[in-house]
């Protein structure tokens, strides 16, 4: 017995000494992902008929514009991002009747750190008339879909009613650039009317490199027509949702952070040397992204903006609706580094924008803008170049050169067709002459009764955009076309 007992318990002994000998030299890493130990535990979703007032959007996590806020440490992030139904301008002219989270599009990008609390309410407030504006679209339900959640849709995501509140809490469990957005039927509308935003989840210890800039790019379509009541917001026609178009993913605008070549005119800022870092989220609703920075190469591609999904060395990034990614370039040498979606019809679009790691000159940073565009013949004489510079930033919107009609009519030949004077009268105040003059009201009629806005233009643009269609009205039959600008 002692024997057998003593036997027994030196094996004992010996197989925990060689099983701990085996834990101590190959412990097995922990799995960052062990579910285990992931938190879903969350209360229901409170839904109450009181209203916030005040700002729409609040919390210290939260960075309004594509450059970011450092990280809040603290564990917990409150964040209130009331609805709104508003008035954006997504293009020179162009001012959309838009839904948003937190009264902007895209909606303010959340900043958090994988094991953070976060503390959501949000107000329906689509109800309320905006400072400033005439009308708003007719109120509506609207709900919060989180991307970076794992909870249940159909507690937390529901719809609320304009002037109820909603309040959920989840812990974010991965690491990652998450998109949120309005989960209200029909999606696609409610999508593609401005209801979305980005949620970045930096992992537990941080990103494994240094980076010199941070930057936030959403990107999305918008699918505009004039407004079939003709409504007018200061002066201006109003544009709304296509609900044709939306649904075939014929788009009018593909943009950066919410704004036809946005960026172009604001761009990143960074230093020759230095490392930026981009978060970027492919909104969609509907197209696909191939994310390109002229003149760089991608160091580090984080896929869904988690290092764990590294590639090195990237010229693109691809993304489907709602695919997103952390991109880190080096600023190689002073330049200004173009952002394109290299599907170029998006680009061609407006997505579009610049990194300027030094000093632009103005007849350069145009140039870059219509970096998208195929080359054309160009005037010799400067004035007339700054005319077809003009045009291609502030008309081409509704009109084309040789590529027949858009919203306004094709401009070819249109020195032929109407005297200096005349065009002279109707750059300078198109209200004036639609009231005054027949051909101005024949047009009209043509174009479906859409007046063409005042752009606001001095006599001396005024002599450049004549100088321009001069130019083009003596060059060869066919030779001469503009690009294909948005819309
Ligand atoms: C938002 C759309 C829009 C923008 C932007 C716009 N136009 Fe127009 N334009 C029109 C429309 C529509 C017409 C037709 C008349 C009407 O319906 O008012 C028109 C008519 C014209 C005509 C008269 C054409 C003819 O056949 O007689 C000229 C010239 C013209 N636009 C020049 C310009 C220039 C130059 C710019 C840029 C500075 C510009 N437009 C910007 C919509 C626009
Ligand atoms: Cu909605």
């Amino acid at each position: 017995m002692k024997i057998q007992n003593h036997i027994s318990r030196t094996l004992l002994l010996g197989a925990v000494v060689l099983l701990l000998g085996a834990c101590s030299k190959e412990k097995p890493k922990a799995d960052p992902y062990d579910t285990s130990k992931m938190d879903f535990k969350t209360p229901p979703a409170k839904v109450t008929n009181e209203r916030h007032t005040g700002p729409f959007a609040s919390g210290s996590a939260l960075s309004y514009g594509p450059e970011l806020k450092p990280l809040d440490p603290s564990p917990v992030k409150t964040i209130r991002l009331d609805t709104t139904h508003k008035i954006i301008e997504i293009a020179p002219g162009v001012n959309f009747s838009g839904w948003t989270f937190g009264d902007q599009v895209p909606g303010p990008t959340i900043r958090a750190r994988v094991g953070d609390r976060i503390k959501f309410s949000m107000t329906n407030r689509s109800d309320e008339v905006m400072p400033g504006v005439q009308f708003t679209a007719a109120p509506m339900m609207h709900s919060m879909d989180f991307h970076a959640a794992m909870v249940s849709p159909q507690d937390k995501y529901r719809s609320i009613a304009p002037g109820q509140t909603i309040e959920f809490e989840f812990t974010v469990n991965y690491p990652g650039v998450f998109m949120f957005h309005c989960g209200t039927p029909m999606i696609l509308e409610h999508i593609a009317s401005g209801m979305y935003g980005a949620m970045i989840v930096e992992p537990k210890e941080g990103y494994p490199t240094k980076a010199d800039r941070e930057y936030m790019i959403v990107q999305s379509e918008f699918y505009v027509k004039p407004d079939p009541q003709q409504r007018k917001v200061n002066g201006q026609p109003l544009y709304v949702l296509d609900g044709e178009n939306v649904k075939k993913a014929i788009s009018s605008y593909t943009v950066f952070n919410g704004y036809l070549n946005g960026m172009v005119k604001k761009p990143l800022i960074a230093k020759p040397g230095e490392r930026v870092r981009l978060f970027l989220l492919n909104v969609g609703p509907s197209k696909t992204s191939s994310f390109h920075v002229v003149g760089t190469i991608f160091d580090r591609v984080w896929m869904e903006g988690n290092p764990d999904n590294q590639f090195r060395g990237m010229q693109t990034v691809l993304l489907g609706s709602s695919n997103s990614a952390i991109a880190e370039l080096i600023v190689p040498e002073a330049g200004q580094y173009i952002m394109v979606d290299h599907h170029f019809a998006n680009a061609s679009q407006g997505a579009i924008g610049l990194i300027d790691a030094g000093t632009v000159k103005p007849a350069e940073k145009n140039d870059l803008e219509h970096h998208n565009m195929p080359a054309t013949a160009t005037p010799s004489d400067p004035a007339a170049v700054q005319g077809k510079l003009d045009f291609e930033s502030k008309c081409l919107a509704c009109h084309s050169i040789g590529r027949g009609k858009k919203l306004g009519p094709d401009l070819l030949g249109v020195t032929k067709l109407r005297s200096d004077e005349w065009l002279k009268k109707w750059l300078k105040s198109p209200e004036q002459m639609l009231q005054s003059d027949a051909d101005a009201k024949t047009l009209l009629k043509e174009y479906n009764n859409i007046p063409m806005p005042n752009q606001n233009l001095s006599d001396a643009e005024i002599d450049r955009y004549l100088k321009y269609f001069h130019w083009v009205d003596t060059q060869p039959a066919g030779t001469i076309h503009s690009a294909d600008g948005a819309h």
